[in-house]
């Protein structure tokens, strides 16, 4: 019998065979395509998260995590998507516009994949026109802006402004090195995350 707990640990220590494996027994023996998302590779991924933000661990062991689900789940994808299980939301991340840096978006792309959204990536250097266009066409819920540079810290203010007055009810998370809680609070976005963990927990909260 498939152990979702031993899927979990293999989503933990990265190991993609086992992870893959499980997954594959798991479907095999006809565990609902959700309990094995749900049990074995989120309950993976949010340990990881948790141990991330408690610097238990650190980028490295994230991304090894990251690739073992991402494995697991392009076996389960189709599963999920016959048993017509919904994700927890749409999300759309971007890094905005001037700014190439795409690390830490990227984390945040695979921890809200992680935590069973379904994630847009628009990529790096995207203008607000851009966004505006992406969050209509994709439906998203919840729209991340990432930024490192202080400089392209005004385009997070220009990209929620043109969201705003598109009409488009999406929910604003922005994070980034030299973001704060202040500057988002300032620019009228609806939340705020430090690292890729918390932003999942806000991602949640918003669409609560
Ligand atoms: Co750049 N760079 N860089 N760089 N770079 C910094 C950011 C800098 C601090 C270096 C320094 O001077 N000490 C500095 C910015 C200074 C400032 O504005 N305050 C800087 C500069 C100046 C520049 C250039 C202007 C350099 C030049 O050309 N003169 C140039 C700008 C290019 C551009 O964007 N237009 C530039 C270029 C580059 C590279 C291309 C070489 C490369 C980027 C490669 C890439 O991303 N693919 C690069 C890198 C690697 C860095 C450093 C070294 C590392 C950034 C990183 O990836 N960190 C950085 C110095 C440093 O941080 N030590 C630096 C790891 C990553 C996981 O962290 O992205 O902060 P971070 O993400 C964190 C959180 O911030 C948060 O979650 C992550 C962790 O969980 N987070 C979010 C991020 N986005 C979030 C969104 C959220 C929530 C949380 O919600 C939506």
């Amino acid at each position: 019998m498939a152990d979702l707990k031993a899927l979990s640990q293999a989503i933990i220590k990265g190991d993609q065979m086992t992870a893959t494996k499980i997954t594959q027994q798991a479907i095999s023996e006809g565990v609902a395509p959700g309990t094995i998302l749900e049990d074995g590779l989120i309950a993976g991924m949010n340990t990881i998260g948790v141990r991330f933000k408690a610097n238990e661990v650190y980028i490295p062991e994230v991304l090894i995590a990251a690739r073992a689900m991402k494995n697991a789940m392009a076996i389960l994808e189709p599963k999920l998507v016959a048993a017509g299980v919904k994700p927890r939301g749409k999300a759309l991340m971007g890094t905005v516009q001037g700014d190439l840096h795409d690390i830490g978006k990227n984390l945040v792309v695979m921890m809200l994949k992680g935590a069973g959204f379904e994630v847009m990536d628009a990529g790096v250097d995207v203008s607000p026109d851009a966004f505006v266009a992406k969050v209509r066409d994709s439906g998203a819920q919840v729209v991340g802006l990432s930024a490192l540079l202080t400089t392209t810290m005004p385009s997070m203010e220009k990209t929620i402004a043109a969201i705003r007055e598109a009409g488009l009810k999406a929910k604003v998370i922005i994070g980034g090195a030299p973001v704060t809680q202040e500057y988002a609070n300032k620019i009228g976005a609806d939340g705020y995350a430090p690292d890729a963990a918390s932003a999942v927990d806000v991602a949640k909260s918003l669409l609560n």
